[in-house]
């Protein structure tokens, strides 16, 4: 796997969850061809993921990882797409471009770093801060409800939607692995604990347990999406034409 690492200093904060998903990425492409496989990225920490593995890679702006992506995988079918954004990046900045990627069905795979604030810009509120949330935007705390990236992903018409917990690498890794395989849009929340603004492992280290999924049935993908517990795996997956297969006539009758 140290074959995937390219030689560089690596600025992550000591003890930041993007490690793990790192790691789990590393591991979950290592038996692929790497030659197939680009790498897209948004602009935060997690972005930084593309400085550090060795693998074709583009940094897009900010919150338009999936847009790259999207022209990437209809330049050329065969690539295996893989998009490292941030809350901010896709449920922020880009959010319109998640949602269409979801209802197009595009055939990428999108692993949004949860860290729950636009860490590299120093703790401000994103989408996914939980209400009371108190940072460099909200001295006093959110008072917004925050948006359920699964329930929002399954709703927008997503065929994969998983959760991973970033020290779970093993578990990541699989659920990166089978999301690449997917013949559709495949979303991963990775739930990735940020050291330095939002330190979140002992409250997930308490709440995370493995569900075991999926379903094809979407009101109980959702019900699962909606717990107040934390479930991992793979919550929902269903079969049907990417909107490439629909864009050059391919596996539809
Ligand atoms: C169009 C645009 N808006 C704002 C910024 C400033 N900016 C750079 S990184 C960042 C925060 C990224 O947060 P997130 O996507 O959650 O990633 P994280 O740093 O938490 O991994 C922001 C707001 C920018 N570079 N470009
Ligand atoms: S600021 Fe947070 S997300 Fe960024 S490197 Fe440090 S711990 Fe990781």
């Amino acid at each position: 796997m140290d074959k995937l690492t390219l030689k560089t200093t690596n600025t992550w904060c000591p003890g930041c969850g993007n490690f793990f998903v790192f790691e789990a990425l590393k591991k979950a492409i290592f038996n692929k061809k790497k030659e197939n496989i680009v790498l897209v990225t948004g602009i935060g920490c997690h972005a930084k993921i593309a400085d550090y593995i060795n693998i074709n890679s583009f940094y897009g702006l900010h919150g338009r990882a999936i847009p790259v992506a999207q022209g990437i995988k209809a330049g050329n079918p065969n690539l295996s797409v893989i998009c490292s954004s941030g809350d901010g990046d896709s449920f922020n900045e880009g959010i319109s471009h998640i949602i269409h990627a979801a209802k197009r069905n595009n055939n990428i795979t999108v692993i949004i770093h949860d860290n729950h604030n636009f860490a590299l810009t120093v703790k401000q509120f994103t989408s996914t801060s939980p209400k009371g949330f108190k940072g460099s935007s909200t001295p006093f705390g959110s008072i917004e409800d925050p948006i359920n990236p699964i329930e929002l992903m399954i709703a927008s018409g997503a065929t994969f939607v998983a959760r991973g917990y970033a020290p779970k690498v093993d578990h990541l890794a699989n659920i990166i692995d089978k999301a690449i395989e997917h013949n559709g849009f495949s979303f991963i929340q990775v739930l990735q604990p940020c050291i330095a603004w939002f330190n979140t492992y002992a409250d997930y280290n308490k709440r995370v347990y493995e569900y075991n999924g999926p379903t094809s049935d979407k009101r109980n993908a959702l019900d699962i999406a909606t717990k107040d517990e934390l479930p991992i795996g793979i919550f929902y997956k269903k079969n049907k034409p990417s909107f490439e297969d629909l864009l050059l006539k391919k596996n539809v009758k």
